[in-house]
């Protein structure tokens, strides 16, 4: 079966030794390669959330990893890698580890080995606690490039996990030579140059990669796939389900068929069971809310039939376009989230769940308002465009939003949309002060005020 390299089959320098050369034996195999599955990850913002679709939401990454396991049974696969991430970090209680310990042992009973490297979220430092895994489990050392020989079906594959979450050296000089006769696969978890988003762990060029002499890189840590270079591969899979409004689309992991050393099949097991979609509704031409439920409705409909294959589809709302309406949409805001999540339910069987809802509209005129409206929003507008000026305010704001930005972790702080948060987080004061000007002013405006 498998063989620690330096272990239990020898060094590797010395199989090298051994092997004559013959070139890549005539075996064929496939195996699946996935990452940051991130089990039990926190869903942030979920909390005020109730009903069948938030407990599908909050269950999510287990239920991918489940499908992954299935898949991986059905198809018959001889092993599967995960690239790092498999954990979102320290397990709350033994649970985590248990569920782990449950879809090891399914994968056992099939006999598929599982080879596992840890990355920034489940580095050696973060996870305290620890169960035994199935014999059937491999783990990449910390410590330094560990090496898996399968002999039978001649594969090498390479990995180091991570020893403390941030990895700042590239590792990638430090792995293997490939081993010749074999299929090499290198598992790495890495930012790769930076991609935009991801904290820059693991540095390593794609030029380093391809100039090691694997055949497939399994990489892992950015969550949108990409696969970067084919012959050799260097793939990353993306994360196995989307947790948020940024990880939108279909997620999941590949199925890989190797035959006599070249990839003869490469296809993308979808393994999500909630998946995430921004839906740009615009209501240029609504004269009234009415109008806009019914467009929120129709769009809904159309994305859950587009897009969700069947799954829940968690929807992210954002009314677009120009409008005459545009301040009493702003005014209506929270009774437009009721109705779209009242037309999300209307669908059924747990369809489709909406996030948030976004007004994004403009305006089409100005608001014409009484001339006792305009003395006080005259007030109004004078008062905060004095405020954007008085050091004393900004410095107030500076200190109060600022303490808890800076509390805020990275991939919040770094993915804020919403305008006005942005420049709250970016310290632009006068920004806040002037959109809140914009807001007040629509509120104020707005029939029924
Ligand atoms: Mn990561």
């Amino acid at each position: 079966m498998v063989g620690r390299a330096a272990s239990e089959t020898g060094r590797v320098t010395e199989r090298d030794a051994d092997t004559t050369n013959t070139g890549r034996g005539m075996t064929s195999f496939r195996f699946i390669h996935t990452a940051d599955v991130h089990i039990d990850s926190p869903l942030i913002g979920l909390t005020r959330h109730e009903g069948p679709a938030a407990e599908r939401i909050r269950s999510a990454t287990r239920e991918a990893f489940d499908n992954l396991i299935g898949q991986a049974i059905d198809e018959q696969v001889a092993f599967i890698v995960i690239a790092g991430d498999l954990y979102d970090g320290d397990w709350r209680d033994f649970h985590t580890g248990l569920f782990v310990s449950l879809q090891m042992g399914r994968l056992a009973k099939a006999g598929i080995q599982a080879f596992v490297l840890h990355g920034n979220h489940d580095a050696e430092s973060q996870i305290t606690k620890r169960l035994t895994l199935p014999d059937n489990v491999s783990v990449f050392s910390a410590r330094k490039p560990d090496s898996f020989v399968l002999d039978e079906l001649k594969v090498a594959l390479h990995g180091q996990s991570f020893r403390q979450r941030d990895v700042t050296d590239n590792l990638v000089p430090g792995y293997p030579d490939p081993v010749s006769g074999m299929y090499n696969i290198g598992v790495l978890h890495t930012a790769l140059g930076g991609m935009a988003g991801h904290e820059n762990y693991a540095p390593c060029s794609l030029d380093d990669l391809k100039a090691k002499g694997y055949d497939y890189w399994a990489l892992g840590h950015v969550h949108n796939g990409h696969v970067l270079h084919e012959n050799p591969h260097v793939v990353f899979p993306g994360n196995l389900q989307g947790r948020h409004i940024r990880e939108t689309g279909p997620k999941g992991a590949h199925l890989v068929a190797v035959e006599d050393g070249e990839i003869t099949d490469f296809t993308t097991l979808h393994c999500d069971v909630v998946r995430w979609s921004r839906l740009s509704v615009p209501v240029d031409d609504c004269g009234g809310p009415a109008e806009v439920s019914d467009r929120i409705r129709q769009s809904i409909e159309q994305a859950v039939s587009a897009e969700a294959d069947g799954r829940l589809l968690a929807c992210r709302i954002e009314l677009t376009g120009t409008s005459n309406i545009h301040g009493e949409l702003l005014a209506s805001a929270e009774n437009l989230m009721a109705e779209a999540q009242a037309a999300a339910l209307g669908i059924g069987d747990d369809a489709a769940w909406i996030e948030r809802l976004i007004v994004s509209t403009q305006p089409r005129r100005a608001p014409s308002v009484s001339a006792d409206h305009q003395d006080a929003l005259g007030d109004l507008r004078n008062m905060l465009a004095d405020a954007g000026k008085d050091e004393g305010l900004l410095q107030q704001l500076a200190s109060d939003i600022g303490e808890l930005s800076r509390r805020l972790p990275t991939d919040l702080r770094t993915g804020v949309e919403d305008a006005a948060l942005k420049a709250a987080i970016d310290g632009d004061y006068a920004y806040v002060i002037d959109h809140v000007q914009d807001y007040l002013s629509a509120r104020l405006t707005a029939p029924g005020q």
